[in-house]
């Protein structure tokens, strides 16, 4: 789209600095992945937490929900250009996750194990950016199969593929390791305001 059909939206206009360069607004949720949406008896739900760590941990999904609610207004920019404003997601701060699990000073990256073997991987700093979250609500209602639901990670810093749907695993690393994605032509980095979209 030409930077004049995108500056028309009224949002745009006022803040033009609000959209990453190459993205085009939609009011859609689009979704999008790789293979099936996994189904889930809640009951048997477990979120594990390992690596470096004080200790592993296993979370129940009521564990989970008993969590502190921590609530984050933030923008959506997915590698294939579309951005969508003002999205409201709830959960539990990552940075006050990783200190409930006793992350030790010798971890450097955050991987996200997801149903099917999907992973991802971020820096510790990014993940305990104070506007990341592993979450499970969207816009005041839960996250709907299709969008992660029970679990999933928020990593506004970062394109929408870091955001890691179906999460069961939350393993600190002092090495990266290369994620589903990135080992598919996705740049790992993925900073939306310097288009690191692709190797
Ligand atoms: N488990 C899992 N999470 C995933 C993906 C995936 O294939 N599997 N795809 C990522 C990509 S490429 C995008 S753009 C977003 C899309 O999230 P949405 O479907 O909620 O818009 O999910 C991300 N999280
Ligand atoms: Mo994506």
């Amino acid at each position: 789209m030409s930077p004049l059909r995108r500056s028309l939206d009224p949002r745009v206009a006022a803040d033009p600095d609000r959209l990453p360069p190459g993205q085009v607004l939609t009011e859609k949720w689009p979704v999008l992945h790789y293979g099936a949406v996994p189904t889930y008896d809640l009951a048997r739900w477990r979120l594990r937490a390992f690596g470096e760590v004080a200790a592993e941990r296993t979370f129940t999904y009521e564990e989970l929900r008993a969590m502190p609610v921590t609530a984050v207004v933030t923008d959506i920019h997915c590698v294939t250009t579309w951005s969508r404003f003002d999205n409201r997601f709830e959960g539990v701060s990552f940075a006050a996750f990783a200190a409930l699990v006793g992350m030790t000073p010798e971890a450097a990256f955050v991987e996200f194990h997801c149903a099917g073997g999907f992973t991802t991987s971020v820096p510790v700093a990014i993940a305990c950016d104070p506007g990341a979250l592993l979450t499970w609500r969207h816009d005041g209602q839960d996250l709907r199969p299709e969008h992660g639901f029970p679990l999933r990670a928020l990593m506004p810093r970062k394109y929408f593929w870091k955001s890691a749907k179906w999460v069961e695993g939350v393993e600190f690393l002092r090495q990266d390791r290369l994620g589903f994605w990135e080992r598919n032509g996705y740049n790992n980095s993925a900073d939306p305001w310097r288009e690191e979209r692709y190797w």
